[in-house]
């Protein structure tokens, strides 16, 4: 069986909006005084919106209602987007630009699976729309990575199967995603310190090059 469709997370690999999850949820922490910092951030990679909350407030000093978990969610979401208003298409690397247009010529399908349920203003703002036939996220699942909902859903709506397809990941928990859903996966940054990630990748570059070393595997 032969790779025909790549599935992209979106924070992380293709845009680097985690140093916006950073400053944004930051500030909130700051507000509440909250300790936080980069190797906690690291924690949230790929976890949805109220769960990454919930992981930062395992250093709070007081407990929170749901209502004031909510207030909190929604202080940071607020922060986080006047950040994304401000992203451009010069927001995405050239690697990043060359790899999908790469892609899209040698036509594999092309989707982005992301927790986030900001994910297509995202898209539009660095002018990524055109690129993908299939983007699913954080609007469109009932459960977040580790589960393999998002991957699943992708593929499904790309026509292929599990094993047709590579996700490629930047957290720890989307990769446990892709394993969970039959994916084969590739890890990038943080991703590359899961114990079972199949690919590890220091560049998006290297994406064409896995895709090929994968389809002549898969032949002989
Ligand atoms: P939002 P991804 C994830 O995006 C982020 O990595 C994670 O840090 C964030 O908490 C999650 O989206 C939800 O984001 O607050 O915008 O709905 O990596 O899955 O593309
Ligand atoms: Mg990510």
């Amino acid at each position: 069986m032969k790779i025909k469709g790549i599935i992209f997370d979106l924070d992380g690999v293709l845009v680097h909006t985690d140093k916006y999850h950073y400053l944004a949820w930051k500030e909130m922490a700051d507000k509440e005084d909250i300790y936080f910092n980069e190797e906690i951030n690291h924690l949230l990679r790929g976890v949805s919106r109220l769960e990454s909350l919930n992981i930062i407030l395992r250093n709070a000093k007081k407990t929170y209602t749901e209502e004031q978990k909510l207030e909190l969610v929604n202080f940071k979401n607020k922060i986080y987007r006047e950040y994304l208003s401000k992203m451009t298409k010069n927001d995405v690397s050239s690697d990043v630009l060359k790899t999908l247009n790469e892609l899209k010529q040698r036509n594999f399908k092309l989707a982005v699976g992301s927790s986030s349920k900001n994910a297509t203003f995202i898209i539009e703002k660095v002018d990524l729309s055109n690129y993908f036939d299939v983007v699913i996220d954080g609007n469109n699942i009932l459960n977040s990575k580790p589960h393999p909902e998002v991957f699943l859903k992708a593929s499904e709506k790309l026509g292929l199967k599990p094993h047709e397809c590579i996700v490629i990941e930047d957290a720890y928990s989307g990769v446990e995603a892709a394993l969970n859903g039959g994916f084969i996966s590739v890890g990038i940054n943080q991703a590359k310190n899961h114990e079972q990630v199949h690919y590890k990748i220091d560049s998006i570059n290297e994406i064409a090059n896995v895709i090929s070393l994968i389809n002549n595997e898969l032949l002989i």
